[in-house]
């Protein structure tokens, strides 16, 4: 068994902190080089000082991953900067949380346009040279949402839940070029993306501890185990999988009024 990742290229979207940054960490420790982006010179910067501190040598890049040219650019750049992208993580994502009657088509679409033809548009820019390398590992970001509905998130849910259909299909088609694509599921983790929902007092924070068999929000350095296991030979046989991180949110149903 190899979990181990010298001398891979791991390319991971949106990751100047968050989720996409512990991940990154992880795949480092692991061997990979790191090679990230987001939509701001500032964000970059940020991110690249952040993996600096913690020891790491990564390369950030400003491209927006809805906008195909700039995608094609950027990836054309890393290969020729940085080397063969062996390893894509579908990081980046926003979210909206409004009532599904009140949102605008526009809004609709601006979350579906990043949440989900965005990895489209990466997977597509990358997938070609990975088959001419022999292979590749691209790791899409679902979320409960690829699962479960709840009020206010209509259009990140409909992303999240076609992001996982996105992965299985990446694998039924080049699944014999040896590239496996897997998705990670997230429970709910305490990154800036939740902010708003763990503030001191806000019901939602104890809705969800109670929805958590582990009784806790998840922590981005919770995904980092298991997406260097999808990264890795480890995983070479796994293939359309959606592995779910979530302290056991989908396999319950929520703690008791009482014990009884
Ligand atoms: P986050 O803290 O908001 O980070 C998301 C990152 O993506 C940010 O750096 C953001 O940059 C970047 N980004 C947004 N739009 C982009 C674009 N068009 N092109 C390139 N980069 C872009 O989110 P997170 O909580 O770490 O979440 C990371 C991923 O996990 C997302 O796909 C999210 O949906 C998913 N997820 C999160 C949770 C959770 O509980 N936190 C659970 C399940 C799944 P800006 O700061 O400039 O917007
Ligand atoms: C929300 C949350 C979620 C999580 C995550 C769950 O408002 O319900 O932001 O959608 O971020 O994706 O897995």
């Amino acid at each position: 068994m190899n979990f181990r990742l010298d001398g891979k290229v791991a390319l991971i979207t949106g990751a100047s902190y968050g989720i996409g940054f512990a991940i990154a960490k992880g795949m480092a420790e692991a061997g990979a080089t790191i090679v990230f982006n987001d939509i701001k010179q500032e964000l970059v910067d940020k991110g690249l000082a952040a993996y600096k501190e913690i020891g790491i040598d990564a390369h950030g890049y400003v491209c927006d991953v809805t906008d195909e040219d700039a995608v094609a650019g950027f990836v054309a750049k890393v290969e020729e900067e940085v080397g063969k992208i062996n390893i894509l993580v579908n990081n980046a994502g926003i979210i909206m949380r409004i009532p599904m009657v009140e949102m605008t088509a526009a809004q609709f679409r601006k979350v579906i346009d990043i949440d989900l033809n965005g990895p489209f548009i990466m997977s597509k820019a990358v997938i070609p040279s990975m088959i001419k390398n022999g292979g590749g590992k691209i790791i899409n970001i679902c979320s409960m949402m690829s699962e479960l509905g709840r009020e206010t998130v209509s259009a990140y849910a409909a992303a999240k839940g076609g992001l996982k259909m996105l992965t299985r299909n990446i694998a039924s088609e080049y699944g014999e070029y040896n590239i496996q694509c897997n998705g990670i599921g997230p429970g709910y983790i305490a990154t800036p993306q939740t902010a708003p929902l763990r503030t001191e007092g806000h019901p939602f924070n104890s809705f969800i501890i109670s929805k958590t068999p582990a009784a806790r929000w998840g922590n981005a350095e919770d995904l980092a185990g298991p997406a260097v296991f999808l990264a890795s030979e480890a995983s070479d046989f796994v293939n359309g999988h959606i592995l779910y991180v979530d302290g056991g949110i989908l396999a319950y149903i929520g703690k008791q009024p009482a014990n009884d």
